[in-house]
């Protein structure tokens, strides 16, 4: 399981073809595991990211941590590259208290596609409909894009802006 923690301690769950539409982007994530890590492997060895466009990131990889006895926490250079698809890898580096490498999911695949708040892949009416539906109600932490802690008119712009295909 992994989660993404965008530093105002809103988290939120990830899984394969998660897509990020927040203005902040993919920057920090959290990879919760199933039994307690070994300390001494939590380390850049520990994480691979990769691109289908730009290939190996893991260069951009600033901090792996241990957050707590099963998150580790991986912290990019910045947020990454908005309209691509990223890879993230737990490698055999990382080993359980045990010393034995994970076993289960280890990689996560993700996209940062900013305003595509329901998530298919491309922004439309759709994704404004959505935002202006959560505007004024219990919070929706995808459909507050500025991250300002509520759903506003600011939002339904930000996806107005960055619409791919022509208004109805
Ligand atoms: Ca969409």
């Amino acid at each position: 399981m992994l989660a993404e923690h965008d530093g105002q301690s809103v988290t939120t769950e990830m899984q394969n073809g998660y897509v990020e539409p927040r203005l902040a982007g993919l920057h920090v994530v959290e990879c919760e595991c199933s039994a307690a890590l070994k300390a001494a492997t939590v380390g850049p060895d520990a994480v691979r990211l990769s691109s289908a466009a730009a290939g190996d990131l893991s260069g951009r990889i600033r901090r792996v941590e241990l957050r707590s006895p099963c998150v580790v926490r991986i912290t990019f250079d910045g947020p990454l590259p908005d309209g691509e698809t990223y890879t993230l890898v737990l490698t055999d580096e990382l080993r359980d208290g045990g010393g034995r490498p994970l076993c289960g999911e280890t990689s996560l695949r993700a996209r940062a596609r900013c305003g595509d708040v329901n998530g298919d892949g491309v922004v439309t009416s759709a994704d404004i409909l959505r935002v202006r539906e959560a505007a004024g109600r219990a919070l929706v932490p995808r459909c507050d894009i500025d991250r300002s802690g509520t759903v506003t008119g600011t939002d339904m712009l930000a996806v107005r802006r960055r619409l791919t295909e022509a208004a109805p």
